[in-house]
């Protein structure tokens, strides 16, 4: 509130001095010269100020790939995050290219061309030859753009599924995710949040006899360098499932399958032994020392020293604890991957454990 305020009361002010000044302007306006009409002097400063401003908005531009760069993600942990990457690389500097030109012409020109007693404009008309070319060449340079676009787009979105593939449910809710593994047959049961009863939390229905050998577990475990395929359904609201570190992100939606597929090529273990994760962790645990010493001479418990682990994010702010809904995916080798789902119960087991009791 008092922010609000202070922000109210710098305006009024700025308001103030701007109507005086034209008051001082307006009793000073009875000399000879037209007050409308540019001087030398105002003609100079406007075209300083553009040169100004051209040198002040590039050397900002550098500031802050220098300074933000350090955020950037590191290499992506999937196979087709590598085409994703190019993408992107590539879309962004051929817009910082562009930019760079045509905000070098505009202000440079704005500035050396600035009016001057005695200089008159060149007229000309049009140039033929030069419409030609900055039409075809924004046209060339988008279509290339647009078409590389489409083929990596097609190439990352169409995933074929074959025998190799594993097939994920990825189950969203508020506030929290469960994935669904098919079991031995490689075919997920049917469901529905209709049949959500009891200990039956994602609505798997009980008389598709594909579903008694599914598992239902709270941690995304995935194979490294296997093609993994996920058919996404929601319980309530619209979420989204963001992998970050895989360059993937797709909306999960009530009432309907939405599906994505990649391939992980980075394990968990490789990754927190990159230079780009070891610097970062190192920062992390830093900054957590030093608000432990400040949470300990204030009574509370320590923090825990950060270790890295992919994450599934939600991506759509879904209510409350939308912050908060995440599931740890550990990317392993195979045999690793094959032992942790053995040793995770399944559908059927899980419903006859309860009809026991
Ligand atoms: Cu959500």
């Amino acid at each position: 509130m008092t922010v609000f305020l202070i922000i109210i009361v710098i305006a009024l002010l700025g308001i103030t001095l701007w109507q005086m000044s034209k008051i001082l302007k307006l009793s000073k306006s009875h000399s000879s010269e037209d007050p409308s009409i540019a001087t030398e002097n105002d003609n100079k400063t406007q075209g300083y100020m553009m040169l100004g401003f051209l040198i002040v908005f590039n050397l900002f531009m550098l500031y802050n790939f220098w300074e933000y760069s350090r955020f950037y993600l590191p290499e992506a942990a999937s196979a087709h995050g590598v085409q994703f990457d190019n993408l992107m690389f590539l879309s962004l500097g051929i817009i910082i290219f562009v930019q760079f030109i045509t905000q070098f012409l505009l202000h440079y020109f704005t500035f050396i061309y600035r009016g001057q007693k005695g200089r008159r404009a060149y007229f000309y008309a049009d140039n033929d030859k030069l419409e030609f070319v900055w039409t075809i060449l924004p046209v060339l340079v988008l279509s290339g753009l647009i078409i590389y676009g489409l083929f990596t787009w097609s190439d990352i979105m169409n995933v074929e599924e074959d025998e190799d593939t594993i097939v994920i449910e990825l189950y969203a809710y508020q506030f929290g995710w469960k994935a669904r593994y098919a079991g031995e047959d490689n075919t997920l049961g049917k469901a529905n949040v209709r049949f959500i009863k009891g200990i039956n939390s994602v609505g798997v229905d009980e008389s598709d006899t594909y579903a008694m050998d599914d598992k239902i577990v709270g941690s995304l475990h995935l194979p490294v360098n296997k093609k993994v395929l996920f058919k996404m359904r929601s319980q309530d609201v619209l979420h989204s499932a963001y992998f970050p570190f895989f360059r993937a992100q797709m909306n999960v939606v009530p009432g309907m399958i939405t599906q994505f597929g990649f391939t992980p090529t980075i394990t968990s273990e490789e990754m927190r032994n990159t230079d780009y994760m070891i610097d970062k962790v190192k920062t992390i645990n830093e900054i957590r020392k030093e608000n432990s010493e400040e949470l300990v001479a204030n009574g509370d418990m320590a923090l825990d020293p950060y270790e890295f682990e992919y994450y599934l994010l939600c991506n759509k702010i879904c209510g409350v604890s939308h912050y908060n809904m995440q599931m740890k995916i550990v990317v392993e080798s195979e045999e690793d991957y094959k032992q942790w789902l053995a040793e995770q119960e399944s559908f059927g087991e899980t419903m006859a454990k309860q009809k026991d009791k």
